[in-house]
């Protein structure tokens, strides 16, 4: 799983990048036109993996994983147009997710390429490029279409061309293809062309140091947003987050707390981003290891090993499943089998989101 951070320049990409994996990327008030993209795995922080690591006590931990990639934004020469490159447009497709940093922070230091502080527009800017690009790719494939269905006229054309003349509509409209509620049996017929507007949303709010106890009014802006498809808001302080990421865990503890900072925004932001993409995890434990594992909402049990290995997935005979909550009543699995809580399941079982499941399978 992949996210992309964009933005406009000199709106904290690069520090919420650092902030989030740790990194040490350059940050800065210039515009260097640097267009080489940053990659970064980040641990899913998840409490019930703490928990089972110390219940069980194994070799070895493994959380879930997110790939954050800080998508260098435009260079000084395409700032002028206000647009984003092809190619850099090219390399946003091919991310599952979107983080788009907007600035709300004011720094005299750190000038904004639009003069002045915006964040709603700022969005909209990023957004009204994205949707000329999706715009572009949905009259090209209609075109083609067309042709094609000039010669053959094939029942999934038909189809497909009806949905393009929603998303046309909807991208003429100045509307993101989020708002088109696409359902998953017609998503399949766009999925192929990665439109940047249908790839779900997190909006991060750059605030102020002095605005972190009290953003509400700074998101304000952003209140339509809020109740938006695959869309996410929060206000975070870049900066802040990228001081206390090099702290050591207790000192940005107190540092946090005299912030007035609940809990790390950036372990907000991870599980945000897990939860947006629609992702849930099973775990798998033992003396060996102890491991949260990634698939998508309303997996079967079959696809669900497979995650482990494509072995599991073919010889799947059935899972053994205790959920986690369950588990936590005794804390033990013999205890948990004596009192019925853990269930045999079959092929067509869904695996819930806290499910602890040892695969049974043959090759
Ligand atoms: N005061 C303040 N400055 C920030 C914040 N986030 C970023 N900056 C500063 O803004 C400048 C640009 O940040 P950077 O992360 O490089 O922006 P990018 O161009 O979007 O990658 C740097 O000088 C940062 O120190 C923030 O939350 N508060
Ligand atoms: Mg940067």
């Amino acid at each position: 799983m992949k996210i992309g951070i964009v933005g406009l320049p000199l709106s904290g990409k690069s520090t919420l990048f650092n902030a989030l994996t740790g990194s040490n990327v350059d940050t800065g008030a210039f515009m260097t036109g640097k267009t080489d993209a940053h990659q970064s795995i980040v641990q899913v922080p998840d409490d019930r993996l703490e928990k089972l690591n110390t219940i069980f006590v194994p070799k070895k931990k493994t959380p879930a994983i997110i790939d954050y990639i800080d998508l260098a934004g435009l260079n000084p020469a395409e700032q002028k147009k206000g647009g984003f490159s092809d190619s850099f447009l090219g390399q946003v497709r091919t991310v599952d997710a979107l983080l788009a940093v907007v600035r709300a922070f004011k720094d005299d230091n750190v000038p904004h390429p639009q003069e002045t502080i915006d964040p709603k527009r700022d969005l909209d800017t990023i957004e009204a490029d994205f949707i000329i690009s999706d715009l572009s790719i949905v009259e090209n494939r209609m075109q083609k279409l067309q042709k094609q269905m000039k010669s053959k006229k094939l029942d999934q054309d038909v189809r497909e061309y009806a949905l393009l003349e929603k998303c046309k509509a909807s991208l003429e409209n100045e509307q993101p293809l989020r708002l088109l509620h696409i359902a998953p049996e017609e998503e399949f017929m766009v999925r192929g062309y990665q439109f940047l507007t249908l790839k779900p949303l997190i909006i991060v709010v750059n605030i102020s140091e002095s605005d972190i106890a009290n953003n509400t009014s700074l998101l304000e802006p952003f209140r339509e947003r809020q109740n938006q498809a695959l869309t996410t808001i929060l206000a975070i302080s870049a900066q802040i987050e990228m001081e206390i990421s090099q702290l050591a865990e207790e000192e940005a503890a107190t540092f946090r707390q005299d912030l007035g900072i609940k809990q790390s925004a950036m372990d907000v932001l991870i599980r945000t981003s897990y939860d947006l993409l629609g992702l849930v995890s099973f775990f798998t434990v033992g003396s060996d290891e102890v491991r949260a594992w990634t698939i998508r909402k309303n997996t079967a049990a079959p696809q669900a090993a497979g995650a482990i290995h494509t072995d599991f997935e073919r010889g799947f005979i059935r899972a053994e499943i205790v959920h986690y909550n369950d588990f936590m009543k005794y804390e033990n699995m013999v205890k948990c089998k004596a009192d019925g809580l853990v269930r045999l399941e079959g092929k067509e079982y869904i695996v819930k989101d806290g499910d602890i499941i040892n695969f049974r399978f043959a090759i």
